[in-house]
């Protein structure tokens, strides 16, 4: 009985934790692609970047506070997005990866604050 109630508070806490792990967080930073990395977070990258993922490389968001390259879980979530300066919302996976559920425009000139810019 007393193992069983154990058990029970075991995976009651494994669950929590992994409900933990998937909070959804948000990101800031310019989606490049794998090829690029931390060399396309700019908007001049644009062109550059939907060449390289059309070529078969993977799109991923470079974050502006440490220039930190993260793969992207769902690529077409940010589709469109090659060469923006965006701020993305969605869960890390356990691989490090990031599974992508919003995608919000941001000022294309890059640094913090700025109004949003009209240029699309
Ligand atoms: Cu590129």
């Amino acid at each position: 009985m007393t193992k069983r109630v154990l058990l029970i508070i075991g995976l009651y806490m494994i669950s929590m934790t992994l409900l933990a792990t998937a909070k959804e967080m948000s990101w800031n930073g310019w989606i490049s692609d794998s090829k690029c990395g931390a060399k396309g977070a700019n908007a001049e990258h644009a062109a550059c970047a939907k060449k390289c993922i059309d070529a078969g490389e993977k799109p991923v968001l470079v974050t502006d506070k440490d220039m930190k390259v993260v793969n992207i879980a769902n690529p077409d979530a940010v589709k469109g997005h090659e060469g923006h300066h965006v701020q993305v919302s969605g869960t890390m996976n356990s691989d490090g990866s990031l599974q992508v559920t919003k995608v919000t425009m941001l000022s294309q000139k890059g640094g913090t604050g700025g109004a949003m810019s009209d240029m699309h």
